[in-house]
């Protein structure tokens, strides 16, 4: 693997949602100065870079992710003073920030969308795509027509996602441009890298049935990383890629465009079944899990691991046991993901085990996607309420983004003052000063997870190799580095016990503490790793 990339491999990154992780100003929405009130609580954790969600300049119709102004800070979440100092704070603590870079589309209130639909020859006229007529019948990701007429410049323009955020036109030089000066900007402001959003939409092809992997797209990602100012970043391109050939086509080293994707496939939350309750076994997501092991070691690419983010349903209430084996399941799907080959993404509120809420009334959601779900649940396919409500409360993106539960009083410790969106619902029983009081603390099981890993280079950089059969019902892999060994096994059967060959010697991770060595017998969602 290059060498550049390799050292990526030491990144443990932690992502916030900076609206629902903590308020210090009281006024129920989450803010800069919370981050950097928490850097000492994550270092503690033991991750070193943190992927920090929009908190540019927007009115907020997409939490953020439609953008006003790429230079400025939302005002509700603080200043560019604020911004300043917690990437100073974060330096301080050899952390890095990895901001989200939305190149797709702006804000309708950004000062380019502004001018550009005042008329068809002012200098941002072609910052968009404007039509007299829709060019094809392209949908919304957030549902309805992904063309919206524009009564002062008499045209359609593109969304890919909602009206209020226009699709911007790369196909003109001037916006490249402008997006490179964004990307230099941050990078002069001491930023380390981009999770680049939607990046497989940038460039299109009309004439395609859908809105990715248009035939400038690599051409349009070269432009933005592959310079001398952006060579040091670390990049993760959010891109549905389906296979290993296009995944190489963004993130072989030598591309000059970005070190890593999220790929999905584990996940299976494409619009179309996020929302409905599926086999999500542990067994089907392991299977995924190695072949894109294998495939990304041997062509020498970084693997993106992760289980949640603020766009899904939380993995634990998905596909592991969020009720009586919460402890169990919780170490045992971040032992079978984080100390695979790769970097780890931890989603706030992971760390403790946060699990799904239960709400009965959509007053108590507030994402566009969730809604515009309900609405076409309730008035176009004919559902009860409570078949909408069951589906959004399984599916919809507001359980990622419910504010962090920091303890039990009335706002979690999260704010003094309402939040802007109701707390997760198991808040009493799910949250961070109940987990450290707790015998079986998923905290401390993180936290003495990421040690090991920063501790053993094998568990950072060795070689990965599946033991475990595809039809076993446990997961066993190898980490190997020069001469020393890593052995991990995950029984992720609920019910069932399974018996392994003797392990010598004792575990060095385990989740049962009463795991002795040699011990032969793995209980539900017991793990052990040893070291040989
Ligand atoms: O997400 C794009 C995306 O793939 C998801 O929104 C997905 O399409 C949707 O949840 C369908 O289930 C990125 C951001 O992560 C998301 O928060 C934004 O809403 C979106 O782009 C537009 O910027
Ligand atoms: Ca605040």
């Amino acid at each position: 693997m290059d060498k550049k990339f390799e050292n990526f491999l030491d990144l443990v990154i932690y992502q916030i949602y900076p609206r629902s992780f903590k308020d210090t100003n009281g006024d129920g929405i989450g803010d800069i100065k919370g981050v950097i009130e928490k850097l000492d609580y994550l270092v503690d954790l033991g991750v070193n870079a943190i992927w920090l969600c929009p908190c540019y300049k927007s009115p907020n119709h997409d939490n953020g992710y439609d953008i006003a102004d790429y230079r400025d800070i939302m005002d509700e979440f603080g200043t560019m003073d604020d911004m300043k100092t917690l990437i100073s704070e974060m330096h301080k603590r050899g952390m890095k920030l990895i901001m989200d870079l939305v190149p797709n589309h702006t804000s309708n209130e950004h000062k380019w969308f502004i001018e550009s639909r005042k008329s068809k020859d002012n200098p941002y006229s072609d910052y968009y795509y404007w039509f007299d007529k829709p060019v094809n019948d392209w949908q919304s990701m957030f549902g309805g027509s992904a063309w919206e007429y524009d009564e002062s410049r008499k045209q359609y323009y593109l969304h890919s996602y909602t009206v209020e955020q226009p699709d911007l036109n790369w196909d003109n030089p001037k916006v490249i441009k402008e997006m490179q000066d964004v990307v230099d900007f941050w990078v002069d402001m001491g930023v380390d890298g981009f999770r680049c959003d939607v990046i497989d939409q940038i460039s299109k092809d009309f004439e395609k049935g859908n809105n990715f992997f248009g035939p400038n797209l690599h051409k349009y990602i070269n432009a933005l990383f592959d310079r001398e100012k952006t060579s040091h970043l670390f990049t993760v391109g959010e891109c549905w890629a389906g296979d290993i050939e296009e995944i190489k086509r963004h993130s072989l080293p030598e591309r000059g465009e970005l070190t890593t994707l999220f790929q999905f496939n584990h996940l299976d939350c494409g619009r179309a079944n996020k929302f409905n309750r599926k086999d999500d076994s542990l067994k089907t997501v392991r299977d995924i899990m190695v072949n894109w092991q294998l495939l990304n070691q041997k062509n020498g690419l970084v693997h993106s691991l992760f289980t949640d983010n603020h766009d899904n349903s939380l993995f634990i209430s998905r596909a592991g046991n969020d009720k009586e084996l919460r402890y169990e399941s919780a170490t045992c799907i971040a032992t079978m993901f984080y100390l695979l080959k790769g970097v780890p993404f931890i989603f706030q509120g992971q760390e403790f085990g946060i699990s799904a809420s239960e709400y009965d009334s959509i007053d108590c959601f507030n994402d566009i996607e969730t809604i515009n779900v309900y609405d076409y649940l309730i008035n176009d396919k004919g559902s009860t309420k409570e078949e909408a409500l069951r589906k959004i409360n399984f599916g919809g993106r507001d359980n990622a983004r419910r504010p962090m539960p920091w303890d039990s009083s009335e706002f979690g410790g999260f704010s003094t003052h309402k939040p802007w969106i109701k707390i997760s619902s198991r808040k009493d029983e799910i949250n961070l000063e109940k987990d450290l009081a707790s015998e079986k603390s998923i905290f401390r099981f993180y936290k003495e997870m990421l040690k090991l890993k920063k501790d053993n280079v094998s568990l950072r950089r060795g070689d990965f190799a599946v033991i475990s059969k595809d039809d076993d019902n446990f997961f066993a892999f190898t980490r190997i580095y020069g001469d020393e060994k890593f052995t991990v096994i995950c029984n992720f059967e609920e019910t069932s016990s399974i018996s392994l060959d003797v392990i010598d010697g004792e575990p060095v991770l385990k989740n049962y503490s009463d795991r002795g060595a040699g011990e032969s017998n793995f209980r539900p969602y017991e793990i052990a790793v040893y070291r040989s």
